[in-house]
């Protein structure tokens, strides 16, 4: 019997349909399979960004593959390199810091794997290597910093003297919120940084380089700007072993609004906390299932957040999703 061609055509695509509802044979979907490098597990927010990830990949049906850096590029760089040995479908990752990027994304351009940049960029100069950014805008996050001292301190005549406690060295967020934050106070000569220094993103590091700080300057500071909620809570700490008063005798401004910041301004430890939301698993998968079905995906893709005084914590608190 002779099968013309729509006959044929007919029969293919009901094979193929049919093919997909049996799970498990080799016509079935296959499963996308992600590979994400994370930077670590530092901060409240990393926690959070990690659980956004994982929950949001289960739901997409998406298979991940995920390694945890310890906040060391190198590390990194070997999780891509196994993605592309691996032939994964998408590589996804969080750089640790923006630069020393282009030779293992040259590698995955080179094998044909479509990269997405999530929460922190590159500074690569062939934005080719990459088919999106994804995350908060941290000058912005930086200048609601500022913002809102300014608005804090107008009353104030004399000296207003900060501290900073910067992020990783070298990574976008502490690069761009430190930016975005002088280019506001630098309107008001009376805000003078005294001492800046990174504390990692972490706790122990935030408290420890707070205690260097009140050894150093003790009374004389009346600002604490600290990159992430983890360092502030560190030198929340450090504040009251040294005896003073968080929040009171140093006025505290951080950014992520984790959990721990809210409790700590319910608590009247911290003064506010510019929100940075870490849950960017579900817009990814999006964007990895919009990239394996040949859609267009935007360059960038920005993360809308507010700003927490301790003012409103208590009726906002029972509200937050991390
Ligand atoms: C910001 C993120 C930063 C958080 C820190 O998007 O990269 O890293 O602010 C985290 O808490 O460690």
């Amino acid at each position: 019997m002779k099968l013309n061609r729509r006959t044929l055509t007919t029969l293919a695509l009901a094979a193929a349909s049919m093919a997909s509802l049996l799970p498990g044979t080799a016509l079935a979907q296959k499963k996308i399979v992600l590979g994400f490098a994370q930077v670590g597990a530092e901060s409240e927010w990393r926690t959070a960004n990690t659980e956004s990830i994982k929950s949001a990949a289960k739901e997409a049906g998406i298979e991940l593959k995920f390694s945890d850096g310890q906040q060391k590029q190198e590390n990194q760089i070997k999780a891509i390199r196994s993605f592309i040995a691996q032939k994964v479908d998408v590589i996804a990752f969080s750089p640790v810091v923006e630069s020393g990027w282009e030779t293992v994304l040259r590698e995955a351009k080179a094998a044909k794997i479509p990269v997405v940049l999530t929460d922190r960029a590159v500074n690569a100069k062939d934005d080719s290597l990459y088919v999106t950014f994804m995350g908060s805008d941290f000058v912005e996050e930086g200048r609601k910093a500022g913002r809102w001292l300014v608005e804090k301190m107008k009353d104030q005549k004399g000296e207003v003297n900060i501290v900073e406690l910067q992020g990783t060295v070298g990574s976008a967020p502490a690069i761009d919120r430190k930016k975005g934050f002088e280019e506001i106070i630098k309107a008001d000569p009376k805000f003078k940084i005294i001492r800046s220094q990174t504390g990692d993103f972490t706790r122990a590091k935030g408290k420890e380089v707070m205690e260097a700080f009140l050894k150093a300057e003790g009374k004389k500071i009346n600002v604490l700007y600290a990159h992430n909620d983890d360092m502030a809570i560190g030198a929340i700490q450090a504040i009251e072993e040294a005896g003073m008063k968080p929040a009171k005798d140093i006025t505290i401004i951080s950014i992520d609004a984790v959990k721990g910041a809210f409790e700590a301004m319910m608590a009247g430890k911290l003064n506010v906390s510019v929100e940075c939301s870490p849950l960017l698993g579900p817009q990814l998968m999006t964007a990895v299932k919009d990239i394996k079905a040949g859609k267009p995906v935007p360059k960038r893709i920005v993360t809308e957040e507010g700003i927490f005084p301790m003012e409103v914590a208590a009726k906002e608190f029972p509200k937050r999703k991390y």
